[in-house]
């Protein structure tokens, strides 16, 4: 049997991090690992390269997330047309799988840690189930690597990227992650973690590992092993982490000595109100400017995520955010909007209080305005996240946040700024193609 995987992209896709952060999601490759050997298996990322139409499988399995449903569907309707079955796996079609159901043979829902091989055997005694739903999730030592070698599957070369742990419990409303991973960091045994960095970083020496958990540092004893057992190795890493590493001098020191060279922050707000009232409540911000100046202190750059449009904004959230960010000296910022993913309490209640205007999924990519915010318009809040995004990749911008940073990591931070003017140009463009906001001049 021959099973083909393919992870989709949308041609209209507005999402700046394709371009910036190209790097492949590892939904694929740890649905590789979970292949038995004897299935002849190939995967297609088309953010690596083109799907052909007419490529031989007989099984094939899509990964979907929200934004990239309509292209996932589309796919999955032309293989099915040729007789071919189509499983449908990840985020999406575990909250909507009525509706990914209606594309597709079967969906599985949730992690596919015992489930996978399932579906597998039943595919190949030609009695695929609708539904197939793993009981509870995966223990952590059933987690497996993921696998790179699978034709087609390629990472990026210089940038390799590893989950270490799955499960937040922070649970905000407007995230699905804790709903769909559990409210409980569950972390995969770190020696055999860092005997696969070693043998990666040895092969293709590559210039970052990117540890995409959604907190690496939320269970800190574990952590701190983590850290210095990469110590030896010498690596380059950066990885997602909570406000709250920054109380803890000991942590980032370690952090630092073992290669952090950037920490991804969703800050989202500025205003108190705002994080309580969507459960965020790790985030002070009375408290930011200090933990920043201790990251920085360690000679960790900071990627700094903003929502724009949560209820308490008004229309100068977008100013005060980018002062912000200047005067705290944010290597990267980043901007979303507001954006009600399924499976989130945010959905749930924007639906409540009939404020979901675009029911388009390809919209959904946290780039376009697809709710009624409460003290803006729908226009307002689009061209602010426009123009926080212009000025912050301006040149003149850029180049005063690079003045700033000390000069040994000024270089990185340069061509990183640059490249990331670049996807922001094409995002832009492409917000404005398909753009039915006015231009109201309001920010001029
Ligand atoms: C790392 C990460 C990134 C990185 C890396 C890119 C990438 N594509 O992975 C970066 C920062 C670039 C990124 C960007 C974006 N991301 Co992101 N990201 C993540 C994160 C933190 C981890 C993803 C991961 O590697 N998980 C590990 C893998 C193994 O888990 P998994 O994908 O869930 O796969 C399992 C199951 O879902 C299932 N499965 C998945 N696919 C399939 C397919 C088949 C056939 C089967 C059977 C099973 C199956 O089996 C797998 C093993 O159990 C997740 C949050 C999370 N914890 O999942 C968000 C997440 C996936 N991202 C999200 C979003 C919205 C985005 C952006 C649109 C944000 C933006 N505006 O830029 C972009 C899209 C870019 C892109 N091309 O994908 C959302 C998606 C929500 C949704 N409903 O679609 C998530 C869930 C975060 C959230 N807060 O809700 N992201
Ligand atoms: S936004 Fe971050 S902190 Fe909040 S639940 Fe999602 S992963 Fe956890």
């Amino acid at each position: 049997m021959k099973v083909l995987l393919v992870f989709p992209k949308p041609t209209d896709s507005a999402c700046a991090a394709d371009i910036f952060l190209p790097v492949p999601s590892n939904a694929l490759a740890t649905v590789a690992a979970l292949t038995p050997r004897n299935i002849d298996l190939e995967i297609v990322n088309e953010y690596m390269r083109p799907l052909r139409p007419n490529l031989r499988a007989d099984l094939v399995g899509i990964s979907v997330m929200t934004y990239n449903a309509h292209r996932a569907y589309a796919i999955a309707d032309a293989f099915r047309r040729r007789g071919v079955p189509v499983v449908l796996g990840g985020v999406h079609p575990t909250f909507c799988t009525d509706e990914a159901l209606e594309h597709c043979d079967a969906v599985v829902c949730g992690e596919a840690e015992g489930v996978w091989p399932q579906v597998l055997a039943d595919a190949q005694a030609g009695r695929l189930q609708r539904v197939y739903r793993r009981d509870g999730l995966t223990p952590p030592d059933e987690i497996p690597l993921p696998r790179w070698d699978v034709p087609g599957g390629g990472q990026n070369r210089k940038i390799k990227s590893l989950t270490t742990a799955r499960g937040c419990p922070v649970n905000c409303d407007f995230c699905a992650v804790s709903v769909f991973h559990g409210t409980r960091s569950r972390g995969m045994n770190l020696d055999v973690l860092v005997e696969h960095i070693r043998e990666v970083a040895a092969r293709d020496r590559p210039r970052f590992f990117f540890f995409v958990d959604d907190n690496l540092t939320i269970d800190r004893d574990r952590a701190v092993k983590f850290f210095d057992l990469l110590v030896p190795l010498r690596l380059n890493w950066m990885s997602f982490a909570s406000l709250d590493v920054a109380r803890d001098e000991s942590l980032l020191e370690r952090a630092a000595r073992s290669g952090c060279r950037m920490l991804f922050i969703g800050f989202e707000s500025l205003n108190d109100e705002n994080l309580s009232l969507f459960h965020k409540r790790v985030n002070r911000p009375d408290q930011y400017s200090r933990a920043i100046e201790r990251i920085h202190a360690h000679g960790i750059a900071i990627q700094g995520s903003f929502i724009f449009g949560l209820d308490q904004d008004r229309p100068d959230v977008f100013r005060r955010t980018m002062e912000f960010c200047e005067t705290n000296q944010i290597e990267e910022p980043q901007f979303n909007i507001l954006t009600p993913m399924p499976g989130t309490r945010l959905l749930e209640r924007l639906r409540r209080e009939g404020r979901i205007v675009d029911t388009n999924w390809a919209r959904y990519d946290m780039h376009h305005v697809v709710f009624e915010p409460l003290h803006m318009s729908r226009a307002q809040l689009q061209e602010g996240h426009n123009w926080a995004w212009k000025y912050a990749f301006s040149p003149t911008v850029i180049l005063r946040r690079i003045r700033r940073i000390p000069s040994g990591r000024r270089g990185y931070n340069l061509v990183a700024n640059f490249v990331q003017r670049m996807a922001v140009t094409r995002m832009l463009r492409q917000l404005r193609k398909s753009g039915d906001y006015p231009q109201t001049g309001f920010l001029l």
